[in-house]
């Protein structure tokens, strides 16, 4: 990596340099211009490292301002972390459509093609705090803030199309449910625990979302490899004021995949940073991330026909019934300078929208677009965090709004208030270009009545399970029996069969048997009838992986003495492939077969399988007998194993593959069978897992 390389690079010289003068450097970089260290009042530091005493031992002195203003921001330095979606990822880019959408908008942003947009995607975990790890079973943030000419319009979604709830009153209990429990301050980053279980079992309209929720989805391999979705219906206003309801979806272009969840288990011990740093790297690389925008497109009269509402964010539209258009493309190229300024203090809200775009009446939506910027105003302290820049709009902005903690803008005139006759120039409102709401008809009564069309809880819900590949429905079967066996309260166990049984008798079994019940809870009775809806098989995962090895990465395991020839031909086919290779051993070097050293990317011991998506070992016979004996070596093939990966063997490894007890099976090849290794790396070994672990 840049980084890395750069600091090997440095000479005794620029050493030197670092000690004295390189935070003159990087204060230049912030934007200063002082050739030394400076104070926050521009005054030049003589020694940062020591404090002013009255003598070499004597006491420090008050009057030292260089200590008292370092230590003094040092002290604020933190600021609260966001509520929900604390760790998150973020990265910059652009945005490119491809097909205009002007039949239906104004929007510049979705009718003016091959247009680059400059945009900032954060995506992250939901229930951890911002120091927990990147692999808990969670939904996914998906946000993505577009610069438009327009002002900036917020996408702010999540990984899955559903939500758990319909009313945005219900959204501090969910959150309390599923974040640490308070009496104890644990379990951080994971639902499998009481509260959340309770409050679920309590709230049948959840059935849908927890189905995707303890599904692969939930476990991804990469945020390069997720979907992100609006979930709510928003609206597109043309120029004649005409609205059609929009659903957003971001599609990868490398595929979906997820881990197993032994993995991801594992992966949390081996790697807490695997996501961001996987993002990291594939933007230090040049293999940016990139995602196509596609929206379903309906009407008012398409919508009454559907079985479901589609102002009801517990429910998706079914792509066999309303399909996919894409229309655009966005691609992450750069990753920020400073992760604080930028992805700890960018500030999405959902009611950032542009002239073109409207909301709908979706209760769920509706409570966001108090929320966020209501959070923000504590999280970021105050009123002006829009001047952040990476929260600052790219177009020209102004209005009457002064003052406030942190005001960056020397504002000028004399006139803050409109209307105003004093200053011809001041800033004004247009009602021929500014930002219109659609002209919504509304009619009724005040009240706090759900609406009828909001009652049917089951049917999708039964529809995402069935619609799943046999192992899919293993997975999330067996998720829910992990979720529900980390349950201390019997009644609480027992409520959630008794929803799942309403959702599908025999997932509720499976869960029922896993948990080693001798008998199922009588079902809940649904206050609708449940449909059974067509299957959507657009609804799966691992049907959708893509053909391809761009975005993994192979390990290879080498030693002393290995051929140099067949590594080299196994990395130059991976490479062709567009798989990211790493060379590990159990030192940091190697001498190989043609006598050349290699330094190796990992040691074996601190790089476990689990990062990879595939292994191949290139051993002389010698090395691998004594790799069997080494823990590290048995668990490196015992996990890829375990977690469906492709092998490729050399005979040496087969020592280690015995004493990991591991039969080998089609999935394991020989590493001069680079093709059949490729292919077989390119997905998991699916028809391996019922060899190695039961599912419910
Ligand atoms: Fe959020 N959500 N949310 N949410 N949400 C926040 O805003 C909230 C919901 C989503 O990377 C908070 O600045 C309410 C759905 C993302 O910075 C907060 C409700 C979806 C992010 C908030 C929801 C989301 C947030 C916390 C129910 C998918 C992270 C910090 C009505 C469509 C954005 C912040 C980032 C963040 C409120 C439900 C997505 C508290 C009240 C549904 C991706 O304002």
């Amino acid at each position: 990596m840049k980084a890395s390389s750069k600091k090997s690079a440095s000479s005794p010289a620029n050493r030197a340099k670092d000690e004295v003068g390189n935070a003159g450097e990087l204060q230049q970089q912030a934007g200063g211009t002082h050739p030394v260290m400076t104070t926050q009042q521009g005054i030049a530091i003589s020694d940062n490292q020591n404090s002013l005493r009255a003598t070499p031992r004597g006491p420090t002195l008050l009057e030292d301002f260089v200590l008292r203003e370092k230590i003094t921001h040092f002290d604020h330095e933190r600021i609260p972390e966001r509520i929900v979606h604390a760790r998150g990822t973020g990265a910059h880019g652009y945005f490119e459509l491809t097909q205009s959408l002007s039949k239906y908008t104004t929007a510049r942003i979705l009718t003016e093609k091959n247009v680059q947009t400059p945009v900032f995607c954060r995506i992250s975990t939901v229930a951890g705090g911002s120091g927990s790890v990147d692999t808990p079973r969670d939904v996914r943030g998906f946000a993505v803030k577009f610069y438009t000419q327009e002002g900036n319009w917020d996408l702010v979604g999540n990984n899955i199309p559903v939500f758990f709830i319909q009313d945005a009153m219900k959204f501090p209990d969910l959150i309390h449910a599923v974040k640490m429990e308070p009496d104890r301050g644990f379990p951080q980053a994971a639902s499998a625990h009481d509260t959340f279980w309770d409050f679920i079992s309590l709230m049948p309209e959840s059935m849908h979302m927890v189905m995707w929720a303890m599904s692969d989805r939930a476990i991804p391999r990469s945020l390069r490899m997720i979907e992100g979705f609006g979930i709510h219906s928003f609206r597109l206003v043309n120029k004649d004021g005409e609205s059609t309801f929009v659903k957003f979806h971001w599609r990868p272009k490398i595929g979906l995949q997820s881990t197993v969840w032994d993995e991801a288990v594992k992966l949390a011990g081996a790697d807490p940073d695997f996501h961001r740093r996987d993002f990291f790297e594939a933007i230090q690389n040049g293999t940016f991330p990139e995602w196509e925008l596609g929206v379903q497109l309906f009407t008012q009269e398409q919508a009454d026909t559907f079985a479901f509402d589609h102002l009801d964010s517990t429910k998706l539209i079914p792509e066999e019934l309303v399909p996919l258009t894409i229309i655009g493309r966005m691609v992450l190229n750069r990753w920020p300078d400073n992760f604080f300024a930028e992805t700890e203090q960018v500030a999405f809200c959902p009611a950032n929208i542009v002239p073109g775009i409207d909301f709908s009446d979706d209760p769920l939506l509706q409570g966001r677009l108090f929320s966020y910027l209501d959070t923000q105003l504590s999280r970021l302290g105050g009123s002006n965090f829009a001047q952040i820049p990476v929260n600052a709009p790219k177009c020209p902005f102004q209005n009457t709004q002064r003052d406030g903690h942190m005001q960056m803008q020397p504002q000028k005139g004399r006139t803050a208030y409109e209307p105003q006759s004093l200053d011809p120039n001041a800033t004004r409102a247009s009602i021929k270009t500014g930002f219109h709401s659609a002209a919504v008809q509304t009619d009724g009564a005040k009240s706090r009545i759900r609406s009828e069309s909001f009652a049917d809880h089951y049917s999708q819900a039964r529809m995402f399970y069935r619609s799943q590949s046999e192992v899919e429905q293993a997975h999330l079967a067996s998720a829910l029996v992990f979720e529900l066996s980390k349950v201390e309260t019997e009644h609480v166990r027992l409520a959630v069969i008794s929803q799942l049984r309403t959702v599908d008798e025999s997932l509720a079994k499976r869960v029922g048997d896993g948990l080693g019940l001798k008998s199922l809870p009588a079902a809940v009775k649904p206050v609708v009838p449940v449909q059974d809806m067509a299957l959507s098989p657009a609804l799966r995962l691992i049907d959708r992986m893509k053909d391809t090895l761009e975005g993994r990465c192979i390990g290879i395991l080498v030693a002393d003495g290995s051929n140099n020839e067949s590594i080299n031909a196994m990395k130059s086919a991976l490479d062709k492939a567009g798989a990211a290779v790493k060379l590990l051993a159990q030192k940091r070097g190697v001498t190989l077969k043609d006598g050349s050293y290699v330094t190796v990317d990992g040691q074996l011991a601190g790089t476990p399988s689990i990062v990879f998506d595939g292994v191949v070992s290139i051993l002389p016979m010698a090395e691998a007998e004594k790799l069997a004996h080494e823990a590290a070596a048995v668990d490196w093939f015992r996990d890829a194993f375990g977690h469906l990966k492709a092998i490729a063997a050399c005979k040496g490894t087969h020592k280690i593959l015995e004493a990991a007890g591991i039969k080998p099976d089609a999935g394991v090849v020989a590493p001069e069978d680079i093709k059949a290794f490729i292919k077989l790396a390119k997905t998991r070994q699916w028809e391996r897992e019922p060899t190695l672990r039961t599912l419910a």
